[in-house]
C-alpha cells in the first residue's frame, strides 16, 4: 500500500509525543529510524555513548511497531546502508514515494542544514516541526534575547518558573527566593550510605549492539563494558525513582562536592535519558516538585535540581540556537594551545584531572563541577584552543549533542564567548578543587604549595591565565579583586608564578 508521509525519527528524538509523531498517522506514514556512520563518526563519540544511542534506538523502534506503526529501521551493517542522513532518507523516498517528509525539528545546526537541503534535493515537501519537548521555544528565546545587553540564565530561569507554575505561589516563589544556591556548596564526606546508581541489565538487544560497538567502533574512546545504561523509557523512569529516593534530598548541599572513591554522588545520572528522549523533562520537573510538597526532599534540593532543568538546560538551548552557527568558532581569549593528550589517556600525575578524565573514560560520565572546574578549568587556564576542548567533550560524554555541549563548554567553562553565557570565567587555583573535594590528599602535588618543585600546577597556571588575559579580563567587575591581588604581587612573586607556570606549561608539549 502506497504510504502518505515518511517520518524520520532521529536518535535523540526517542519520545512517543514528539511533534513528528503526534502529527502523524500510523495507518498511513511510516517512520523511518536510521544508524548511520556518519553520526558516529562526526566525533568519535565514546563507545558507551554509540552504544547507548544504538540500542535506545532498536528498543524505541520496537516499542513503536508494537504500538501499530510500520517502521523501517536500517541497522549499521544493512546491506546497502549509505552511512548518512541523506543517503537514507533518499534510499527510503525513492522505495516509497511519499507525499512528503515529516520530522522534528533536528537538535543540531549540523543535522538541520542537512535537512533543511531535502526538500530541493528530493523534490517533495520536507514538514520540520518544532520540537516540544522543550519548554522554550527558540522563537521564544530569541524574543526574551531582544534588546538585553545581557542574557543572565537567572532571569530566563524566573520566566521559566513563571511560564510552567513550578514551585510558584501565584506570582512569588515559593520560599519567597528564587534561587537557594548559596546553601548549595558543601564539600562532602565520604559515607557508608551514599547512593550508588541504578544499573540495568543489558538484554538481547543491548548485548548485539554492544558486540557490533566492539567491531566497529574498537578505536574510539572509552570502554565500552561495564555497559548498565537503561535504554528505555521504562527502564529510565526507574533510573528517575531511585536518584528521588536515595539521592534527591541530599542534591542540593552536595551539588558541587567531589570525592575520590564515588563519581555520582547524589548526582541524578539522567541527562543521557532526557537529552535521547526517554524521559520527559517537564514530568522529571513535577515528580521532583512532589517531593518538596509531600516533605520528602527540602526546597534547596528540589528548587536546585529543578533549575538545572528548566532553567540550565532550556537556556543554553535557547543560546546555541541563537548564536549558531558562528558560536562554535568563537575564541574571545585567543587560546591556541592543543589539548593534552592525557584527555584521552587519563594518564597525569595531577590526581583529580587522573580522576576525573577515567571516571570518563570508564563511565561517559563526569558530573556538572568535574567538567567545569576541574578538566574545564584546567583547559582554560592552559589556554587550550576552544574548539579542541569543545570537540573532546562532545565525544566522551553519553549526554553530549553539540546544542548542550557547546554553551557548556564554550560559553560556559572557556569563557571564549567573552562572557555571554557567564559573568566571568570559571577559573580557579588549586584552593578551590581542595575545599570542594578530597583529591588533593593522595596527589603527587603539594596544594599548598604556591611555586616551584611539587606545587600544585593549578596555582601558578591561575596567575599566568590572569596575567595572560589582563587586556581581556581587567575591566570585568567580577575579576576586579583577583587583579588587584595580583598587581599588589611584587615583581619578584609575579615572574615566580610565571616561570612556574612556564615551566609547567613546557611539560604539555
Ligand atoms: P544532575 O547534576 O543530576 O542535574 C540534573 C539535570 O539538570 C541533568 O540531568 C541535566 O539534564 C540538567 N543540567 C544540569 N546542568 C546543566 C547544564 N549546565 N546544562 C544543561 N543541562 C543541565 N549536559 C548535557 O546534558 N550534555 C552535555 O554535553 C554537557 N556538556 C557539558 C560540558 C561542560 C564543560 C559543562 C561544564 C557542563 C556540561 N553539561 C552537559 C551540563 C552538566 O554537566 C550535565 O548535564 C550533568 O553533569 C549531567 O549529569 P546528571 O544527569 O547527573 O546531572
Ligand atoms: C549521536 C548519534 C549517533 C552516534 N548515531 C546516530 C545514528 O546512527 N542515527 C541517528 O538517528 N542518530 C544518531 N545519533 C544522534 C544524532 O546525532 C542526533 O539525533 C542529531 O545530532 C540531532 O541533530
Ligand atoms: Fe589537583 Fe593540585 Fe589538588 Fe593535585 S594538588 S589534586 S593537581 S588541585
Amino acid at each position: 500500500m502506497p504510504i502518505r508521509n515518511l517520518v524520520l525519527v532521529l536518535g535523540d528524538q526517542l519520545s512517543p509525543a514528539i511533534s513528528s509523531l503526534s502529527k502523524s498517522d500510523r495507518k498511513k506514514d511510516r517512520v523511518l529510524m536510521v544508524e548511520v556512520m556518519e553520526e558516529a563518526t562526526y566525533v568519535k563519540h565514546h563507545k558507551k555513548k554509540i552504544a547507548f544511542i544504538f540500542s535506545a534506538m532498536r528498543h524505541f523502534a520496537k516499542a513503536l511497531r508494537r504500538a501499530g506503526w510500520k517502521v523501517d529501521y536500517v541497522t549499521l551493517d544493512a546491506p546497502g546502508n549509505t552511512g548518512s542522513f541523506s543517503g537514507e532518507a533518499e534510499r527510503s523516498v525513492n522505495t516509497h514515494r511519499p507525499q512528503s517528509i515529516v520530522v522534528s525539528a533536528p537538535s543540531e545546526w549540523r543535522v538541520r542544514e542537512v535537512v533543511d537541503g531535502w526538500a530541493e534535493r528530493f523534490g517533495i515537501g520536507v514538514n520540520i516541526l518544532e520540537d516540544d519537548r522543550f519548554i522554550c521555544s527558540s522563537a521564544e528565546f530569541a524574543a526574551w534575547a531582544e534588546g538585553r545587553k545581557q542574557l543572565r540564565m537567572e532571569y530566563f530561569y524566573r520566566e521559566m518558573r513563571r511560564k510552567t507554575g513550578l514551585l510558584m505561589d501565584g506570582d512569588k516563589p515559593v520560599g519567597g527566593q528564587w534561587n537557594f544556591d548559596g546553601d548549595n556548596r558543601k564539600p562532602a564526606k565520604a559515607d557508608l550510605f551514599m547512593p550508588q546508581p541504578k544499573r540495568t541489565k543489558p538484554d538481547k538487544i543491548t548485548t548485539e549492539v554492544l558486540q557490533l560497538v566492539a567491531d566497529r567502533f574498537g578505536d574510539h574512546f572509552g570502554d565500552l563494558e561495564p555497559f548498565w545504561f537503561a535504554v528505555t523509557a521504562e527502564q529510565a523512569e526507574k533510573v528517575l525513582d531511585h536518584f528521588i529516593e536515595d539521592a534527591l534530598p541530599s542534591f542540593g548541599d552536595y551539588q558541587d562536592a567531589m570525592l575520590l572513591g564515588e563519581r555520582f554522588l547524589y548526582h541524578s545520572l539522567i541527562s543521557l535519558y532526557i537529552n535521547a528522549g526517554l524521559l520527559d523533562p517537564l514530568m522529571v520537573c513535577q515528580r521532583v516538585k512532589r517531593e518538596y510538597l509531600d516533605g520528602n526532599a527540602p526546597l534547596n534540593a528540589v528548587e536546585g535540581f529543578i533549575r538545572q532543568v528548566i532553567g540550565w538546560r532550556e537556556y543554553v538551548r535557547g543560546i546555541y540556537w541563537l548564536k549558531m552557527p558562528n558560536y562554535v568558532d568563537e575564541n574571545f581569549l585567543g587560546a591556541a594551545r592543543p589539548l593534552p593528550d592525557f584527555y584521552w589517556t587519563g594518564e597525569t600525575e595531577m590526581a583529580c584531572l587522573k580522576a576525573a578524565i577515567t571516571q570518563t573514560r570508564e563511565e561517559s560520565y563526569a558530573h556538572h563541577i568535574q567538567r567545569l572546574m576541574i578538566t574545564g578549568n584546567f583547559a582554560l587556564l592552559i589556554g587550550a584552543d576552544p574548539k579542541l576542548v569543545h570537540e573532546w567533550y562532545l565525544a566522551v560524554y553519553a549526554d553530549a549533542y553539540e546544542w548542550v555541549e557547546l554553551p557548556n563548554t564554550l560559553g560556559m567553562s572557556q569563557f571564549a564567548d567573552g562572557g555571554l553565557l557567564g559573568s566571568k570565567p570559571y577559573a580557579a587555583s588549586g584552593n578551590y578543587i581542595n575545599k570542594m573535594s578530597d583529591y588533593c590528599k593522595g596527589c603527587r602535588y603539594d596544594v599548598k604549595k604556591k611555586t616551584g618543585a611539587g606545587a600544585c600546577p593549578f596555582n601558578s597556571l591561575y596567575w599566568d591565565f590572569l596575567a595572560r588575559n589582563e587586556s581581556k579580563l581587567r575591566g570585568n567587575p567580577r575579576m576586579a579583586q583577583s587583579y588587584r591581588t595580583w598587581n599588589r604581587m611584587t615583581d619578584e612573586k609575579k615572574t615566580e608564578y610565571l616561570s612556574s607556570a612556564d615551566r609547567f606549561l613546557v611539560t604539555l608539549e
